[in-house]
């Protein structure tokens, strides 16, 4: 068994979620902040079968688009400097980020 973590931006989720549940994908979805944008993604837990994985992620790559974002100046008051970018900037934010990782124990009590 394997997890699929997908990371999607919000635009998307409402397609990729009904074609994931259209397939018999059993799907939660969270609602989440990424840490460059600090603006809200949405984030999708997949446990599915070894043998499903690639059917989930052609699901995942049909519905989500990757799309260009303006990133205005932030003032690091009272926020980390670290991430301070003085002018604005464009990110292209990509249409998912995914990670497939081993599931060693599935429960359900
Ligand atoms: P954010 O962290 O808000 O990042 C949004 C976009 O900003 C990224 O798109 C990337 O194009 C850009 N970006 C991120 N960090 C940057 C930096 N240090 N310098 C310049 N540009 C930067 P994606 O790479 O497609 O990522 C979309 C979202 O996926 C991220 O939102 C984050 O929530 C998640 N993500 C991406 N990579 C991750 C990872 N390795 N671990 C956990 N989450 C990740």
């Amino acid at each position: 068994m394997k997890l699929i973590i997908a990371v999607v931006q919000d635009q998307d989720s409402h397609h990729l979620l009904n074609s994931l549940t259209e397939h018999n994908f059993r799907v939660t979805k969270l609602a989440t902040t990424g840490g460059f944008l600090r603006s809200g993604n949405t984030t999708f837990m997949i446990g599915t079968e070894d043998i499903r994985v690639e059917k989930a992620l052609e699901l995942i790559k049909q519905n989500c688009e990757s799309r260009e974002q303006m990133v205005a100046p932030v003032s690091p008051m009272g926020g980390n400097a670290d991430s301070y970018v003085p002018y604005p900037i464009e990110v292209e934010v990509g249409g998912a980020t995914v990670f497939v990782v081993p599931v060693e124990k599935f429960h359900q009590f």
